[in-house]
């Protein structure tokens, strides 16, 4: 049974097995919560990003998937990185962005995670309206199989917070 827990703050000084970065297909850094994780986990993190990209994901990784890489200096084992996709009208992408939370839940478990900290991935600087985000992120995770125990949304801000709570009562 996975418990769903909610905190507020940066996900950077979260102690969990995992944590998920919102990245982009490059795996070599951004801003937003990628910035904020390549910054405090060191350089450690984008050294296995690159190796990434010079074997299996030589063209990038593809939006919707996940993989995992050294925490560096952060307080977890791993970084699950994952691709969600951009908001657009013009498309439903959900699909897309579900599978980012169900990708990185079976990389959590091939680690052996038990805890795993997510932030809403794509709500920020990919556009996706905060409620839904929280929506597909919720309902994703109580629908998925997985042995991880913990999955802990962190959170910036009320707006995201109170968007999570809504779905998570
Ligand atoms: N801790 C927790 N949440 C955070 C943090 C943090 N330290 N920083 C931002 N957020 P975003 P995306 C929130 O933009 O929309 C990067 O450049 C933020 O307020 O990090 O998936 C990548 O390289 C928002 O609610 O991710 C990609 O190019 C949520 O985390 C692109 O941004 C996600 O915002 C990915 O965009």
């Amino acid at each position: 049974m996975t418990t769903i827990t909610l905190a507020r703050g940066d996900i950077t000084e979260q102690s969990v097995d995992a944590i998920v970065n919102a990245a982009n297909s490059s795996l070599l850094g951004g801003g937003g919560v990628d910035g904020a994780i390549h910054r405090r986990g060191g350089p450690a993190i984008l050294e296995d990003c690159r190796k990434l990209r010079a074997s299996h994901y030589g063209k990038g990784l593809p939006v919707g998937q996940a993989v995992a890489t050294t925490a560096g200096r952060l307080d977890a084992r791993w970084v699950i990185h994952t691709v969600g996709p951009r908001f657009t009208q013009e498309q439903d992408r959900s699909e897309l962005l579900a599978s980012c939370y169900r990708e990185s839940l079976r990389v959590a478990d091939e680690l052996g995670a038990r805890t795993v900290a997510f932030p809403a991935v794509s709500a920020g600087i990919y556009g996706w309206p905060m409620e839904d985000a929280a929506r597909i992120a919720v309902e994703t995770v109580r629908a998925t199989r997985t042995a991880v125990e913990e999955v802990r949304f962190v959170l910036f801000g009320d707006r995201a917070y109170d968007a999570f709570a809504r779905q998570v009562q």
